[in-house]
């Protein structure tokens, strides 16, 4: 099997190396500008020879089916100048292989960041399901997390508005669980029949092919105008939730209701939350938009390299267990995907803790190829009938064939249980076991004959469906309706705005009348301003004053929202933690600058669980004062909107030199209009005062930075931008 190379090589005269390695760099030489290519490849040429002399052969290049190359370089031609052969099996071969590298993405959640980690119980909880995994606290399995964006393609920022998928698959002794969530606990529609619809009306524009992971334009909002269940799910995705600062610091939700089965076969309804250990961050939206510019990868970045680093993001498992009397009793139904539990109503009780330990070795082979499936559930978990989940239960299993085109893709190592299994399913496209025996039927005697006669269904221990039937239907009536309280579209839209600080209610109008800017369909601006007079009179009212136009009709509602207690579970801002654990800081300094002051401030920062950036006008070696220093970064590659927290040491030479930097204005205006802490020195000043940056409880002598800490100072926030 073809092995990538890894090594050392020391450099080795040119004399000595292969001919076909000097062949190629004669051939590839044509200036002098390549010199530094050629001696890559000489040396890449020294390792195959060195493992040569080692015996070592994964060390030799070979073609898929293991004949060693000679040359990776040249083609096989007809002559110095001659046209390419035919017979260049290494050449066809290869390019045949790069023709056929991609598959088709998700057509959702195509863009995605993969990790690998472990799930701990840290709560047994036997008494309400008999999956093994809960039965021992301690308990550990292997999981595989994916996090996603859902509207944009796979080569798409990290930051748009857009909910985040949050997938998670746990290897467990009974088989995979997929838990296939989002950072939303809610959804935007209530039976998946409507869900291609609105996966269409998201995407880019059929005609136009854009806007590209975007949801403001005219398509998006006139499928929402038009759907009124979706409201409360835009309250969301028009919140600080759908622009997380990190994957490392959102939530997550199953989202549907589940039920839990213990081994009494007693049910109970559950759903699922993941708490982030390191709290909830979100950007502000202009910070997002300038992310996008300034890093485009930020979240995968950002996830990948804490997870180098040894500091591991860790979320809690919570459950929220209710029976079916509670449900009852809600004005909710609890099978409708647009409506959640209040945590006031049903604490969520923390059961386990999943901790992501292990980046991919390869991006492809992992992120791209794993399969979720929604219907991947062990004994203990079941489904509800929420009408969602039900279509779920079909779709991914279909989308799989069409993304990774075998029925056979659980055997792909990422897919694939880590507990044994074995059936009687056999072949088809890219089969890789070599099942053995005759046995590919049941019931068979073969035993009989001494023969091995494979697998047997075990009714003890197999998965059962969850018999009692709680969710009062009548399964002998074929209907296309919804239950009675699916109509109730805005209780909980409300009930979300109106748990939000009004910092956060500022942001969701804003980001509403901004969305509703990009649509040129006047109509669809006014139906949705109509439906949010449901909502909340005072919201619809500065979201029309924010488009200029007159308040519409308010739209009639299916059924008469109720008023439900606001919960600060659904705040972002109620939540803070005040925490340098995960977060980074930058430091801006110059030449001249006073290393003692830089080492100080990184040690205490770094102390507090945070990490350091450094940020200087050149990344080499700077001279300052104690010494020389590298910067991680070029200020003008590295914008303050890359940090939570900014502070900067500057001698005043080299800052009256900065201020005349847009570079250097534009980072301390950028930490200011976002709110964050800006802690400086006094050589600093003259960049700030140009930086219009007025003094306040955030903008601090370096001293204080450790106090303040990276939190971001919202109350500044009127000062610096008009909100709706
Ligand atoms: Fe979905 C992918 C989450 C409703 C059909 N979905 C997908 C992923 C996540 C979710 C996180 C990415 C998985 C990965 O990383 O590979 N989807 C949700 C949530 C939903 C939801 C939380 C509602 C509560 N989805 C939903 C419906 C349907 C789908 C109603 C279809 C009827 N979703 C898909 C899909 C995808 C998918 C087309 C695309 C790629 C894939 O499945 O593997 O089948």
């Amino acid at each position: 099997m073809a092995t990538p190379t890894k090594g050392k090589a020391p450099a080795r005269a040119a004399k000595e190396r292969s001919p076909a390695l000097d062949n190629a760099l004669r051939d590839h030489q044509p200036g002098a500008g390549q010199t530094d290519e050629a001696t890559a490849l000489g040396n890449a040429g020294e390792i195959h020879q060195e493992a040569a002399a080692e015996n070592d052969a994964a060390a030799f290049l070979t073609d898929n089916f293991g004949h060693r190359l000679s040359d990776n370089q040249n083609s096989l031609r007809a002559g110095m100048r001659g046209p390419t052969l035919i017979e260049d099996f290494i050449l066809r071969e290869k390019i045949f292989h790069f023709d056929h590298e991609r598959i088709p993405e998700r057509i959702v959640h195509a863009r995605g960041s993969g990790a690998h980690g472990v799930f701990e119980v840290t709560r047994a909880i036997p008494d309400l399901t008999r999956a093994g995994l809960f039965q021992k606290k301690g308990q550990t399995c292997p999981v595989f997390v994916r996090f996603s964006t859902v509207a944009g393609g796979a080569g798409s920022i990290d930051t748009p508005r857009d909910v985040r998928g949050f997938a998670v698959k746990f290897y467990t002794d009974e088989g995979n669980w997929d838990l296939v969530g989002n950072n939303i606990p809610v959804f935007f529609i209530q039976d998946a029949m409507k869900f291609p619809d609105l996966v269409h009306s998201v995407k880019m524009e059929a005609d136009r092919g854009y806007p590209q992971a975007a949801s403001a334009h005219d398509t998006f909002w006139d499928f929402i105008g038009l759907m009124p269940e979706s409201m409360h799910m835009i309250m969301w995705a028009m919140s600080d939730r759908a622009i997380p600062r990190t994957l490392r610091m959102m939530e997550g939700f199953g989202v549907h209701t589940f039920r839990f089965v213990n081994a009494a076969g007693e049910g109970r309804f559950v759903k699922f939350h993941w708490k982030p250990v390191l709290g909830m961050e979100s950007l502000i939206w202009d910070e997002a938009v300038k992310v996008a510019g300034a890093d485009p990868d930020f979240h995968r970045r950002d996830l990948f390299e804490s997870i180098a680093a040894g500091h591991f993001p860790a979320w809690d498992l919570g459950v929220q267990v209710f029976d079916e009397e509670f449900a009852a009793s809600q004005p909710y139904d609890v099978l409708d995907a647009t409506k959640l539990i209040p945590e006031e109503d049903v604490p969520v009780e923390i059961v386990g803790r999943m901790t992501l330990n292990r980046n991919v070795d390869n991006f492809f082979a992992e992120t791209e190829q794993v399969a979720f499936l929604p219907s991947n559930v062990i004994p203990g978990i079941d489904f509800s009938n929420d009408p969602l989940l039900q279509g779920r239960l079909f779709s991914y299993l279909d989308t799989q064939k069409s993304r990774l085109g075998t029925t056979n893709f659980h055997q792909i190592p990422v897919n694939a249980p880590k507990c044994p299994f074995h059936n009687m399913q056999r072949d088809g496209l890219m089969q890789t076991l070599v099942p053995t025996g005759r046995a590919n039927y049941e019931p068979n005697s073969l035993d009989e004959a001494g023969e091995d006669s494979g697998p047997r269904a075990c009714p003890e221990t197999g998965f059962t469906s969850f018999r009692e039937n709680g969710e009062r239907h009548d399964p002998t009536e074929k209907v296309r309706v919804r239950a009675d309280l699916f109509a109730d579209h805005y209780s909980q839209a409300a009930l979300f705005f109106h748990s939000q600080t009004e910092s956060e209610q500022a942001h969701i109008a804003s980001a509403l009348v901004f969305e509703l800017s990009k649509v040129a369909l006047e109509h669809v601006r006014a139906r949705v301003v109509s439906r949010l007079r449901n909502i909340d009179e005072t919201l619809a009212q500065r979201v029309a004053d924010g488009l200029a136009m007159d308040l519409p009709e308010k739209a009639p509602a299916a059924r008469q929202p109720v008023k439900m207690k606001p919960s600060d579970a659904l705040s972002i801002q109620k939540q803070a933690k005040k925490t340098f654990a995960g977060r980074k800081v930058g430091i801006l300094f110059a030449e001249g600058s006073d290393k003692a002051t830089i080492d100080k401030l990184k040690a205490g920062v770094e102390e507090a669980g945070g990490t350091v950036f450094l940020v200087a006008p050149k990344v080499g070696g700077i001279p300052v004062k104690g010494g020389t220093l590298k910067a991680d970064g070029k200020l003008d590659g590295s914008p303050s909107v890359l940090f939570d927290a900014v502070a900067s040491v500057l001698m005043p030479e080299a800052a009256a030199k900065l201020a005349m930097q847009g570079a250097a204005v534009q980072w301390f205006m950028d930490a200011y209009g976002h709110c964050k802490t800006i802690a400086h020195c006094n050589g600093t000043r003259i960049i700030l005062e140009k930086a219009g940056v007025e003094p306040d409880e955030g903008v601090v002598p370096n001293e204080k930075l450790l106090e303040v800490g990276p939190v971001r100072h919202f109350a500044r926030e009127p000062k610096v931008r008009d909100l709706a």
